[in-house]
């Protein structure tokens, strides 16, 4: 018996009985529909298989607002209890097998148990993050004026020594990527000299590159604001894609949906990345005004199926070295973050098929004509495709649940946890 509460195998496959009549006919009926467009649903639910998208381990506790934070029941107190509840999402999706660690946010001295666990869970580590953008306890110089751009040496060092520690974690866990964030830039115009600012970043990370192992990727995740608010160093993909390329091939950007500037076409971006070999991977998320932290397709849906499109367009013309990686990025105020994580990623899987079904070859014939209306309306058709029982499909065979939101919340597994885990004062959960 399991110290604590886990969703039992049997469980699921019982509740996946009670559906598994009515996914047969919509699948049987969307097998039909889109036989009439040469389109195999068995390839479809075997990509959909394929997909996976790692959760990020401070995605699974509550997070905040400036404003405030209002605790869920039964959140995380650890990096232990953060892996227990990414394989519940992973249980019940069967797509979300990585988890991407956060440092300090999750340091454990004991990796080997670390290791353990994960494996326990058949879970593996997926790019490590670094952070440079909070003061830690006992630190020695502060980063609230910067810090991989500081204008203090002593003070870059200490950021560039955390990011190669950061390094020796993952080594010892298995990650293969480190992605940086930095939070560096100005408040105020004249604050401080872009061009400087740039070239200290570049120097630092020109460092940390040379202690990136050779089979690994250094990914440059840019945001062009907060918390900087005039101006951030690593503002934009062009940004980015210079540096990645002064850097190096081990280098490369790192695409943070919310993280862009509203309406800023964010599928023609990636197309360039992939164009120009540097595109990294994601994180996912959604965004409205300027937060970064939304369910990934709770807002723009359409937006995440035309970055599926590029995507699936470049895996389809084999693009050369097209092999980006994707995560989760978000941050859940008013959700329970496992019903979220588990929502977004299912999003993720339905864009992706989505992408999957768009004729190509009407659509480059639209294009060559000239006929916007036809190019535009197989998007849609794709688009307005409910892909829904090929996901559930992909999950059932794969042991996961039909409906992995009824099966999570039929379980009880929530106040199990709120039972296990009783509330600790002052859990900072993510905070961005
Ligand atoms: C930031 C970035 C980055 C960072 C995260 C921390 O999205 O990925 O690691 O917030 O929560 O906005
Ligand atoms: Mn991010
Ligand atoms: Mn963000």
């Amino acid at each position: 018996m399991p110290a604590t509460f886990e969703i039992k195998q049997d469980y699921v496959a019982e509740q996946n009985k009670a559906k598994s009549d009515w996914l047969a006919q919509d699948f049987d009926y969307l097998s039909r529909k889109l036989r009439r467009g040469n389109v195999d649903i068995e390839s479809l639910v075997e990509k959909a298989r394929k997909l996976k998208v790692a959760v990020p381990s401070w995605g699974v506790g509550t997070g905040g607002t400036r404003f405030a934070r209002f605790p869920g029941a039964g959140e995380p107190r650890g990096i232990f209890e953060k892996l227990e509840d990414c394989s519940t999402i992973n249980q019940l999706v069967r797509t979300t097998s990585a988890v991407s660690l956060h440092i300090p946010w999750d340091k454990e001295d004991d990796l080997s148990s670390l290791v353990a666990a994960a494996r326990r869970y058949g879970l593996e580590f997926d790019a490590i993050n670094s952070n440079t953008f909070q003061d830690q306890p006992g630190q020695e110089r502060s980063y609230k004026f910067g810090s991989l751009s500081h204008e203090d040496v002593a003070t870059r060092k200490q950021a560039i020594e955390h990011n190669i520690d950061c390094i020796e974690i993952g080594k010892t866990i298995g990650s293969k990527a480190l992605t940086v964030w930095v939070g560096d830039g100005s408040n105020f115009a004249g604050q401080s000299n872009f061009r400087l600012a740039l070239e200290r970043y570049l120097d630092s990370m020109r460092e940390i590159y040379a202690a990136v192992p050779g089979d690994w990727k250094l990914y440059i995740e840019h945001k062009f604001f907060e918390p900087a608010f005039y101006a951030s160093v690593i503002n934009d993909w062009g940004t980015s894609y210079i540096c990645a390329k002064e850097l190096g091939s081990k280098a490369l950007c790192l695409v943070d949906l919310g993280h862009h500037a509203p309406n800023v076409n964010i599928e023609q971006i990636v197309s360039r990345l992939i164009q120009f070999k540097k595109l990294g991977g994601f994180h996912f998320n959604d965004s409205k005004y300027g937060d970064d932290d939304l369910d990934a397709g709770s807002v723009k849906p359409f937006q995440l199926f035309l970055i599926f499109n590029e995507l699936v367009d470049a895996e389809l013309s084999k693009v050369e070295g097209f092999d980006p990686s994707y995560m989760l990025d978000q941050s859940h105020n008013v959700t329970d973050p496992i019903e979220s994580l588990v929502t977004s990623s299912m999003e993720i899987s339905r864009a992706f098929v989505q992408a999957h079904i768009v004729d190509r070859t009407k659509l480059r014939e639209a294009q060559m004509a000239g006929d916007a209306i036809t190019a535009l309306a197989t998007l849609k058709e794709a688009f307005t495709t409910d892909v829904s029982p090929i996901l559930a499909a992909a999950r059932e065979r794969d042991g996961g649940a039909i409906d992995p939101i009824a099966v999570y919340r039929a379980s009880g597994y929530r106040a199990e946890k709120a039972r296990e885990r009783p509330a600790q004062k002052g859990i900072s959960a993510g905070i961005v």
